[in-house]
């Protein structure tokens, strides 16, 4: 299974996100946006993982404890050109909390990507647009908790499941 971690957003954060997803498919030719219940932040991704490495993710999770922190998303941009996101400012809690939950999961054995961190949510991928990154009146909520959650493609459509959750 392949897995992840992540943080999840309020109702209120998420249908902000919505709106600039819908935004950002009006200015598009065509794209495969992102579901409403898919929008998150990744923290570390874990790629395909067997049953022990499961167990060891399930684990680091909830021993990942942490102030609650504000976060702020400030703008839309994209890599490579065709995957849009929604971009979140990079403040030293966010950064420190996604350093530690990687450390966690280096120390447990799992082998992370040493790319910089660029903390984003993806909005679209495959997009066809004439658009260019915009900045927008910056909106967040207060994170209290990540989550371990699981990918797979359930009838053709990708969904994500919680499986494990900070303290
Ligand atoms: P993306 O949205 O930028 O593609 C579930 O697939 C989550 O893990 C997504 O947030 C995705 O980021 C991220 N992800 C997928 N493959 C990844 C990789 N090779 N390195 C880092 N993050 C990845």
């Amino acid at each position: 299974m392949r897995l992840f971690v992540a943080i999840n957003f309020n109702a209120d954060t998420r249908s902000r996100l919505l709106a600039l997803r819908d935004e950002l498919r009006g200015k598009s030719e065509r794209g495969n946006f992102s579901a409403p219940e898919n929008l998150h932040l990744t923290l570390a991704f874990l790629g395909e993982c067997d049953g022990k490495q499961l167990a060891a993710a399930k684990n680091v999770v909830p021993e990942t404890v942490f102030a609650p922190f504000d976060i702020a998303v400030e703008r839309i941009g994209n890599f490579r050109g065709d995957l849009w996101w929604a971009g979140l400012r990079e403040d030293k809690p966010l950064l420190a909390l996604q350093r530690d939950v990687s450390d966690r999961l280096s120390a447990a054995g799992f082998t992370l990507e040493r790319r910089k961190f660029s903390p984003h949510i993806t909005l679209g991928r495959e997009v066809v647009t004439n658009a260019k990154p915009w900045q927008i009146e910056p909106f967040g909520e207060t994170v209290s908790s990540i989550e371990l959650m699981k990918s797979e493609r359930i009838a053709g459509r990708l969904t994500y499941t919680a499986i494990a959750r900070s303290r």
